[in-house]
């Protein structure tokens, strides 16, 4: 038996993976690392008995919990600016959309992240991640889509590949230039998901800045064909795709999705069971984002219980954006979910673990604790993994490691 880096004594384990005990439990457990990965998890007393003399360092958890690291599979946490005074408009009558109508909303985000560098988005967006980390997320996506200029985009995916370098987190990000119409492309939708195909896309593959395309199907937004024309020039360039869909209204975005085999399909209030259905088929993991629920008033949820019953993977993630969810606490989307939509405890915790990685295509690297994968971990001074979809905020982290390295030794 080889040595471990580090070996995790009297820890209480949620591993995730598919077990008959509740969260994958296994109490009074053992990990080690080795190398960045898990090399070894179990109940204590199956460790061999010179286990600790083989670790360079021996962990006492005091039978804290230990969680894989949480994984915010969905948000648009880089831009410019915020939108609180729309925020004080809203709470004396006006609504989210006459704002938008005078060239608020979304557009005077795409205004203030224009006026940022690289260097300035990545200030920007910082502080919010920084929250997040400390909350116990090892793994954050980024979309771009409040740039809408080549430059623009380009800045603001270089500054979601620059946070995951200067902080200790992994970042993964998806092109979303088909967030909303510019205003120099009034009129002239397909003029501008053209010069998206032709120009935007194939640049910011070809330097590596995506590692996938998203899309806002929305009868405020784009339409079927235009998503349809997208994706298939994504998928020419080799690179997966998710989809915004079925949020406002059902425009049969679940079904498009899965037509692409698109790794999520994101909100997914107006599905049907057709769309439910075709996720099911094509392993199209359902993202879950109810902060834009609760921030927007939503009216219908999502269909919950065809996703349990025809077995899609529900993830949840915090959608966080200056607009629709000004969410900068995963912990809170997971309470939210419970709450709002019905997920159970456990449910939560899978949305924010195991099923998260699979809405990023990465679940055979992250997600769960099991031998092989990442050394990505959340350690809870909780007496119960519930307790992370039940306190609303709180400082329940205990420590926080990534590949290996502990937040705490840092
Ligand atoms: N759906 C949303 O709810 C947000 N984007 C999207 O595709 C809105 C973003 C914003 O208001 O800034
Ligand atoms: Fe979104």
């Amino acid at each position: 038996m080889a040595g471990f880096d580090r070996l995790y004594l009297n820890a209480n384990l949620a591993t995730m993976a598919g077990s008959d005990a509740p969260y994958g439990a296994i109490k009074d457990g053992a990990l080690g690392v080795t190398d960045g990965r898990i090399s070894w998890i179990g109940p204590a007393e199956a460790l061999p008995g010179i286990a600790d003399e083989l670790a360079t360092e021996v962990m006492n958890l005091n039978n804290r919990w230990l969680t894989p690291g949480l994984i915010d599979c969905h948000t648009h946490i880089v831009f410019g600016g915020n939108r609180a005074d729309e925020f004080a408009e809203r709470l004396t009558g006006a609504s989210y959309e006459e704002i938008a109508r005078r060239g608020g909303g979304i557009m005077s985000t795409v205004r203030q992240t224009r006026k940022l560098d690289e260097e300035g988005l990545f200030e920007a967006a910082r502080p919010r991640v920084e929250g997040l980390i400390a909350e116990g997320v090892t793994t954050l996506e980024i979309k771009s889509g409040y740039g809408l200029t080549s430059s623009s985009e380009i800045c603001m995916l270089k500054a979601a590949r620059r946070l995951g370098r200067g902080l200790p987190i992994r970042i993964e990000t998806s092109f979303l230039g088909a967030h909303a119409l510019p205003e120099e492309y009034e009129g002239r939708a397909e003029a501008y998901l053209d010069h998206i195909i032709e120009t935007m896309l194939p640049t910011i593959a070809q330097e590596g800045l995506a590692d996938a395309v998203d899309a806002f199907l929305e009868n405020i937004a784009f339409d079927a064909d235009q998503v349809r024309g997208l994706f298939e020039a994504a998928k020419s360039l080799g690179l997966p795709v998710k989809l915004h869909a079925d949020q406002l209204s059902n425009m049969q975005g679940a079904a498009l999705a899965a037509e692409f085999g698109a790794l999520s399909a994101d909100h997914l209030e107006y599905t049907d069971r057709k769309g439910v259905r075709s996720m099911a088929r094509a392993g199209t993991v359902a993202v879950l984002l109810p902060g834009a629920f609760y921030t927007l008033g939503g009216k219908q949820k999502p269909p919950v219980e065809l996703f349990r019953k025809e077995g899609v993977a529900m993830a949840i993630a915090s959608d966080s954006n200056p607009g629709s969810s000004p969410v900068l606490s995963l912990r809170l989307a997971m309470n939210m979910a419970c709450q709002l939509f019905g997920l159970t405890a456990e449910e939560s915790l899978l949305g924010v673990t195991r099923h998260a990685s699979a809405a990023l295509g990465l679940g055979s690297e992250l997600g769960t604790l099991e031998v092989g994968k990442a050394a990505d971990f959340a350690i809870w001074n909780i007496r119960d993994p519930a307790e992370l979809s039940y306190w609303l905020g709180g400082n329940l982290l205990h420590d926080r490691v990534l590949a290996g390295l502990s937040d705490r030794r840092n």
